[in-house]
């Protein structure tokens, strides 16, 4: 471990970047995207928010009522389906850039690294990455670099938006050590306002702290915690292993009986399952899918396809004929698809199979 170089990218703002990204008309505009505010009247919550609507306070998960009252002239948009597609596209880009990458969310990637043998090469690929990010997709990222992954993470949000951020083995423990403890992924305010209460605000006093008063709070992760705040973790990437099935879900912003809108939005799910297929270079022998009414009540239902398939429009098929099957007309919270049974083959045998056939 003692070479390891560990990467993490996390995309800015994502779903508003995306969405200036279609309207340049947005630019430097504060634009949220979320439930309808209607006026100050709406329900529900910011999904997320561009940072000129961050200095009005506004963030994520934020009552829709309440970000109306703070910035009333912000861009209001309702989320689509469309991010699950830039996702799968921008880990394909990642992909050729890494030898091993760990998708964590919708917009963040752990990339290992170490066979850049350097720091200094490290950072010129993450600045690669970004460059070619910014290009291809039109969005930019923050990308952290350090010894182990919690540090690589911790970094990547250190200069957001935009920010490129490396943390060398050797000034690891001074960089840390005075940083707050809410920097720690996974501590969030109410346990931050704890540890305050508790005279344990910094890294630094995580790092001296009695482990038996970190396991009065923290229980079993007391030791990981202190490992990290002393600068002592060696975490890599985890070792994910082929998957057996993936799946995409969209929640409405409104509960909807939209036939157009239910048959669009899956399409732009199976048009994100089918990259993802292409992209780990797999075939799905079943495709399900997934519907929730009002108040929570939720439908599955599956089909096994004739032989294991990576066609589109075979996926398409069967998801619209699970839904006519399942659904009677009553108003949708969600709908998704998942892809089971995934049969995996190596890219160059597929290369071979396109060619001869
Ligand atoms: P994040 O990476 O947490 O946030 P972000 O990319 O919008 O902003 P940042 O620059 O701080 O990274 O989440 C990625 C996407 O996930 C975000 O664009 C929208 C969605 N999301 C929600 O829908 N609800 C939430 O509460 C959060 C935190 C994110
Ligand atoms: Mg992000």
């Amino acid at each position: 471990m003692e070479n390891q170089i560990i990467a993490h990218l996390d995309m800015d703002s994502f779903y508003a970047s995306v969405e200036i990204r279609d309207d340049p008309s947005l630019t430097g505009q504060p634009v949220v995207v979320g439930s309808d505010p209607q006026e100050g009247k709406g329900r529900g919550v910011i999904s997320t928010c561009s940072y000129e609507a961050r200095r009005y306070g506004l963030h994520s998960g934020m009552p829709i009522s309440q970000a109306w009252q703070l910035c009333p002239h912000a861009v209001y948009i309702r989320p689509s389906g469309k991010y699950s597609i830039v996702s799968a596209r921008i880990m394909e880009i990642l992909q050729y850039y890494t030898q091993h990458l760990e998708q964590v969310s919708i917009d963040e990637a752990y990339l290992d690294f170490s066979d850049c043998g350097s720091y200094d090469q490290a950072e010129e690929r993450a600045f690669f990455i970004k460059k070619v990010l910014q290009e291809h997709e039109g969005l930019s990222c923050s990308i952290g670099i350090a010894p182990a992954r919690s540090y690589a993470k911790i970094a990547s949000d250190l200069q957001k938006p935009n920010g490129l951020t490396i943390i060398r083995p050797d000034n690891l423990k001074k960089i840390i050590s005075s940083l707050t403890v809410d920097k720690i992924p996974g501590i969030g305010k109410k346990s931050y306002a704890l540890l305050q209460s508790r005279k344990l605000s910094t890294f630094k006093d995580l790092a001296e702290a009695d482990i038996q008063l970190l396991q009065e709070i923290f229980g079993a992760w007391a030791v990981r915690v202190q490992d990290i705040a002393s600068g002592n973790d060696i975490s890599g990437l985890k070792d994910q292993g082929p998957r057996q099935s993936i799946g995409r879900e969209t929640t409405f912003a409104e509960d909807t009986t939209d036939p157009d809108l239910i048959s669009t939005t899956l399409d732009d799910l199976a048009r994100s399952l089918h990259a993802e297929l292409l992209r780990v270079h797999a075939r799905t022998r079943t495709v399900g899918i997934r519907i929730r009414y009002t108040g929570f009540v939720t439908y599955t239902r599956s089909v096994s396809l004739s032989h294991a398939d990576d066609n589109l429009a075979s996926i398409m098929k069967a998801a619209h004929s699970l839904i006519e099957e399942c659904w009677e007309g009553k108003p949708v919270r969600l709908i998704g698809i998942r892809l089971s049974g995934l049969v995996y083959h190596d890219p160059k045998q597929c290369t071979l199979d396109q060619f001869f056939s």
